[in-house]
Parts: structure tokens; C-alpha cells; sequence
């Protein structure tokens, strides 16, 4: 029998794979370094229990501000609901980001929801970021990115965004989450940058 067929499969296989990346080029390299840490996780999960380990955090921070992510909301570490979150222009910002929920969730940074996709004016196109991803001893880094959303698994206890807002951007801002189903019910937190 001829293996063409298959051969067409995988060539199509490989083009749906390649506009997606164009299309979500970030989102799905950061799903695969995410991946990668949670194959580290999952290999090593008898031997290292606890992900709660936050020694490990970029260098050079003047400021940090925590969000946490939980079911379907974001907190503070004192348990606050859609805390709003102020950060200063000008200073060397760390976003660390915790997902603490079940399920996975989304940071997307912006403003003017356009329905339930995401924000007209997303922060995150505008200003790069460096990200961060720790388990134990392993560290993926990614500089000067900019991105639609962050993608968060359950269970990722140790992403960082590094990053410096310039003073034209200061105003109100918004963390909005757009798995579906989870903006409407009420995940969304101010951010100010001041
Ligand atoms: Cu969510």
C-alpha cells in the first residue's frame, strides 16, 4: 500500500501546527517551556513535594507585587478578592505569579475588554517583559518579551515578570483572566501604575 496518505497527514499536521504558532507564536512557546517545567515537576514530585520554595526570584528588583491566582479570582497573599495592585512607573517591577487554584488560568494585562477575548489595548504588546520560570534548580528565562496573555498552569508557584513601565503608560490598568467562563465570573483586578 502507498504511505502517501500518511505523508500528507503529517505535512498538514505540520502546517496547522506552524499557523497556530504564527498566530499564538508566544502563548504556545511559553505552553511548551511551561510543559517542560511540569515534566520537571512531575518527574521529581516524590522527591520534591513542595512547589512553595520561593528562594529563587530575577535579580535587580526594586518592587514586587504578588498575584495570586485561585478559583475563579485573583488575591493578594492575605487572601484579598481582585486585590487592586499598584505599581510604581519607572522602577524595576517583579510580577510573581502564583497559581494556587485547580485549574489553569490566564494573565492578561490591558484595557477595554472587546467581549470575552482579551483587552483592545493589552500592556503586555506595548512594554517587554522578562519572564521568569523556576522549579528547584531549574530556571527557564526569557528576555524582552512581549505577549497577548500568560498561560498558567495549576500548580506553577514560581513565574516572574520583570519589568519597567514607562511614566506615559501610568493610569488604570486591568489583570483579566479569559479562560472561558472566568472573566464573566468575575476574574478581573485592577492594576495601577502610578
Ligand atoms: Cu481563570
Amino acid at each position: 500500500m502507498s504511505r502517501k496518505p500518511l505523508v500528507v497527514m503529517f505535512a498538514s499536521v505540520r502546517d496547522t501546527v506552524r499557523s497556530a504558532m504564527l498566530m499564538r507564536a508566544l502563548t504556545l512557546v511559553l505552553g511548551a517551556m511551561l510543559l517542560l517545567v511540569l515534566a520537571v515537576a512531575c518527574s521529581k514530585a516524590e522527591a520534591h513535594p513542595s512547589l512553595a520554595n520561593h528562594a529563587l526570584k530575577p535579580k535587580r528588583l526594586e518592587v514586587t507585587a504578588q498575584i495570586d491566582m485561585r478559583d475563579s479570582y485573583y488575591a493578594n497573599p492575605q487572601g484579598e478578592r481582585n486585590p487592586t495592585i499598584r505599581v510604581p512607573a519607572g522602577k524595576t517591577v517583579g510580577l510573581h505569579i502564583h497559581n494556587e487554584g485547580g485549574v489553569m488560568h490566564e494573565l492578561a494585562i490591558g484595557r477595554k475588554v472587546k467581549g470575552t477575548e482579551g483587552y483592545e489595548e493589552v500592556l503586555t504588546e506595548k512594554v517587554p517583559m522578562d519572564l521568569f520560570f523556576y522549579y528547584d534548580k531549574a530556571k527557564v528565562e526569557l528576555e524582552d518579551a512581549t505577549f497577548g496573555e500568560l498561560e498558567v498552569e495549576a500548580g506553577i508557584k514560581d513565574m516572574w515578570a520583570r519589568v519597567s513601565f514607562p511614566a506615559e503608560l501610568k493610569g488604570e490598568w486591568e489583570i483579566g483572566c479569559f479562560v472561558p467562563g472566568h472573566y464573566e465570573a468575575g476574574m478581573h483586578s485592577t492594576l495601577i501604575i502610578e
